[in-house]
């Protein structure tokens, strides 16, 4: 079931006449005009992105930003209160709740590309090769190893008890899982070509094909599909909870989004400035975005999957309108 706010802000986005024509109203979510830099991430209700602040965010049930006391930078990943990220080589966390950072793992070698969820964070680790993946419990403090294998391991995301990498053992990108609970790793895609920068999420593992499609794999039905295979690139994905979501290069560098529960795609942002680094969870999407010249945070909420089936419509009407225009 979904929380209260997230209900009411659906009501408010299908009321509110949206302020762009395929039905998501865009938020500006950062007041600074510093260029943000690296990945963004959401969990719930709460986007988080680094700029020249430190580590800031915004929650969508305050209609907040905040600053946090935190420096941190480049890529981050969060998972409820807890965000991580990579700095020098070492992973660190910060609580948004206690307002308290903590180091994750500082040994000698580099550690780097984290990422959460719940208390279980995973990271890129050269200890022993160029890459492996290891992992940390902050519930019980303890590190541990997921995928040692010769060759580089990079690029891990969780979800649960899943793990999933990129791994170029074959001597091309393949996609590998491990599963927590099993203890055991296991081919997700490794036929021709490369598979590359995996996202989990339940039961549903994206990755980018081949650097321009987007494809997914359901690891209950064991069945692979395509998600997006249009001419033009696809890039950046980003999974959260049913929402798949990526850059778009079919316009002048768009977001789009794919529900998993309902099968379909439908475009977030294709305003003419370009936009980039997209995360989501299941009510929010959010991105980077030039249009006011520095490189600002963006938002919106995403409607209920049934809306959405109508609005994938009124996108495609859009998309069709610009393509005669053009
Ligand atoms: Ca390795
Ligand atoms: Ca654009």
């Amino acid at each position: 079931m979904k929380p209260r706010w997230a209900i009411g802000l659906t009501l408010a986005t299908c009321v509110v006449a949206a302020s762009n024509a395929y039905g998501f109203e865009e938020i500006r979510l950062s007041t600074t005009t510093d260029s943000s830099r690296g990945e963004l991430a959401v969990s719930g209700s709460v986007v988080v992105w680094t700029d020249s602040r430190g580590l800031c965010g915004y929650d969508f049930r305050t209609g907040q930003e905040f600053v946090t006391s935190s420096r941190s930078c480049g890529t981050l990943s969060v998972s409820g209160n807890t965000v991580v990220w990579s700095e020098n080589g070492d992973i660190y966390g910060y609580d948004l709740a206690t307002h308290t950072e903590f180091p994750i793992s500082t040994s000698a070698a580099g550690q780097v590309h984290p990422a959460i969820s719940g208390n279980v964070v995973v990271w890129v680790d050269g200890r022993s090769d160029p890459g492996d993946i290891y992992g940390y419990d902050l519930s019980t403090h303890t590190a541990f190893p997921i995928c040692t294998h010769a060759g580089h391991q990079n690029h891990p995301r969780i979800s649960g008890r899943i793990i999933v990498w990129q791994d170029d053992r074959n001597n091309k990108m393949d996609i590998y899982g491990y599963d927590l609970a099993s203890q055991s790793e296991f081919p997700i895609c490794t036929r021709p070509g490369n598979q590359q920068f995996p996202g989990v999420s339940g039961d549903f593992v994206v990755w980018n094909e081949q650097n321009v499609d987007v494809y997914g794999y359901d690891l209950a039905a064991q069945t692979e599909f395509a998600i997006c295979t249009d001419p033009a690139g696809q890039s950046g994905l980003n999974i959260g909870d049913n929402v798949v979501v990526w850059r778009d290069d079919r316009g002048n560098g768009d977001i789009y989004g794919y529900d998993l529960s309902k099968r379909i795609t439908f475009p977030i942002c294709l305003n003419a400035a370009e936009q980039t680094a997209p995360a989501a969870s299941a009510n929010i999407a959010a991105w980077a975005d030039s249009r006011n010249g520095s490189r600002d945070i963006y938002g919106a909420v995403i409607p209920e999957p049934a809306t959405l089936a109508l609005l994938a419509l009124g996108g495609l009407a859009v998309m069709r309108r610009r393509k005669r225009n053009t």
